[in-house]
């Protein structure tokens, strides 16, 4: 086994390093906290806490989950406005949580990991991070690090010929510019996913012209929403259990669809088919209709939900463009003609909006950890493909705990859920360690490879694979490495317990020899 050699430099030495202070790593404090492992520091690049709900500000931005899902089971909100919250309200409830747990005093802020290393003669990991306002670098020395640095948080722009060379304004969907004044300009949006179905509603409503491109078309169904009566909260607030009651209702919902994503796929034409009711209802034009309308079975790509989108689409000032786009140049979108295959259209727009997605199955934060034989994350998955023992561990790669890792999205419920799965397990794996006496727990190569096969084996009957659509839950090796293909409760159930067993694991030796900035 190689042994990874580091430079020895003033570090500051921590039992756990957390990155990200979103909901995974907001979580992970607070429960390490309330077991009494304390000696721990968040890092997080953005200035606040919140993740995703304090960075995607773009107009129209909501939670397309149920909000009463969409919470810790530890910190239920009696004060959601909405059946689905805004993302300033989702914001907001993290803050509080991160206040009254009390453990801001050890987050971080405004400071991004470089990189991380193995140090196996330290058998710790070695952190090298840099805080923007000060422009300092320092380095932590860390027993384990607990990523929470989130499935979709690098934006990934377009590759377009030109795109560098626009004069007007452009920005991502997850970096908006609030600085830019659409009113009256002409916009166009590259991109119909969940972000551009919630933006384009609202953008539609200021800008002069507005032309959204359309490469794939989604499904998208109504949106029962409705805000809160006073008597709800107050019931959520008082009455004992109304609350959970509400909640658990909610999870049982979204949990009875699971099956047809994962084993029925047929059963998905029932959400066609309130598609495209929903289309009917807010065009009139056929053309328009048969552009938005998916050839793909429902739930292969992620399934929207809006009551404003079509109506959007079909609204006087804007244009769905679904010609395949060529070029950009200083001032206009180009798309060829597919009918003619030579003829091309110029728009000219003030302001491009991309809302394009993010790096999910390359995440390139992964470029930057190094683990046991001096290989990077990023080197070990553009091999095989993203790969954790239940979505949490890596062989190779001791002491690291991935929440949010390969294998433990969702298509139908939510992501709060799963990640407290995940903390709860990395918890017991600190204890585990604690009461062992063990320096390194790193999952053994067969039960990787065990967990991945089953991953791909279960993959087979799902609507991911057999739907007929590219999305972005596919690698490119057309493996699904980013959704949970089952129940979450199953989920739950297999991260229960710390299973050491399943694990090469390392005794404590002597104190290890680091230096630290005290010294
Ligand atoms: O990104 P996306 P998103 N030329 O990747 C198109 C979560 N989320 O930010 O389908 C032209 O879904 C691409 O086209 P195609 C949620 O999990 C949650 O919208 O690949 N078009 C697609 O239309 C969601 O799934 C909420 O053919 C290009 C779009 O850009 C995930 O985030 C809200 C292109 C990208 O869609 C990502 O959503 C928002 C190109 N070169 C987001 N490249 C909630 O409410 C890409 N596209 C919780």
């Amino acid at each position: 086994m190689a042994e990874k050699t580091t430079p020895r430099t003033a570090a500051t030495a921590v039992d756990h390093l957390i990155v990200g202070a979103g909901f995974a790593g907001l979580a992970a404090a607070i429960k390490l906290q309330e077991a009494g492992e304390r000696d721990f520091v968040v890092v997080e690049k953005d200035s606040d806490v919140g993740g995703t709900w304090h960075i995607n500000t773009y107009p129209g931005a909501e939670c397309d989950v149920p909000s009463q899902l969409y919470s810790y089971s530890f910190a239920l909100n009696p004060d959601w406005s909405k059946v689905y919250s805004p993302q300033q309200e989702i914001w907001e409830y993290t803050k509080r949580v991160a206040e009254e747990a009390g453990v801001l005093d050890r987050f971080v802020f405004d400071t991004a990991v470089l990189d991380a290393a193995w140090d196996e003669a330290a058998q710790r990991w070695r952190v090298r991070v840099l805080t923007s306002s000060t422009g300092e670098s320092r380095e932590y020395v860390a027993r384990t690090i607990i990523s929470g640095s989130g499935g979709l948080s690098e934006p990934r722009l377009p590759e377009i010929e030109g795109i560098d060379a626009f004069q007007g304004e452009i920005f991502h969907s997850a970096r908006w510019n609030h600085d830019v004044d659409l009113a009256g300009k002409r916009v166009a949006v590259i991109g119909t996913g969940a972000s551009a179905i919630q933006l384009v509603p609202e953008l539609q409503k200021v800008v002069g012209h507005l032309d959204v491109y359309q490469r794939t078309p989604n499904w998208v169904i109504p949106r029962n929403e409705r805000r809160f009566t006073g008597i709800e909260k107050a019931v959520f607030r008082h009455v004992p259990g109304a609350q959970r009651l509400a909640r658990a209702a909610v999870y049982a919902q979204l949990e009875g669809r699971a099956p047809a994503f994962t084993r029925f796929p047929a059963l998905l034409q029932v959400v066609e088919r309130q598609c495209k009711k929903n289309i009917a209802k807010a065009i009139s034009d056929p053309v328009l209709r048969e552009k938005v309308t998916p050839t793909y079975r429902a739930g292969c790509k992620r399934i929207l939900i809006s009551n404003a989108w079509y109506p959007a689409l079909a609204a006087d000032n804007v244009d769905l463009v679904t010609d395949p786009i060529t070029k950009i140049t200083g001032d206009a979108v180009v798309t060829a003609d597919p009918s003619t295959g030579s003829g091309t259209t110029e728009r000219p727009i003030d302001v491009l909006v991309v809302a394009t997605g993010f790096y999910v199955t390359e995440p390139p934060i992964a470029q930057h950890i190094t683990g046991r034989d001096g290989r990077t994350l990023a080197d070990v998955w553009d091999e095989q493909g993203m790969a954790a023992y239940k979505g949490t561990t890596i062989h190779g790669f001791p002491n690291l705990f991935q929440i949010v890792g390969p294998n433990t999205a969702l298509g139908h419920s939510s992501m709060i859920f799963m990640i407290e799965s995940q903390v709860r397990y990395i918890v017991d794996a600190a204890r585990t360690m604690r009461r062992e006496g063990l320096a390194t727990v790193e999952p053994s190569a067969e039960a990787q490879a065990e967990w991945t096969a089953s991953m791909r084996e279960r993959m087979k009957p799902t609507v991911w694979t057999t739907g007929g659509c590219a999305s972005w839950y596919l690698d490119k090796f057309g493996n699904n490495t980013t959704l949970w293909p089952g129940q979450t409760f199953t989920f739950r159930s297999h991260l229960s317990r710390f299973d050491v067993d399943k694990y090469d694991v390392a005794p404590l030796t002597p104190a290890p020899r680091v230096t630290t900035a005290e010294e």
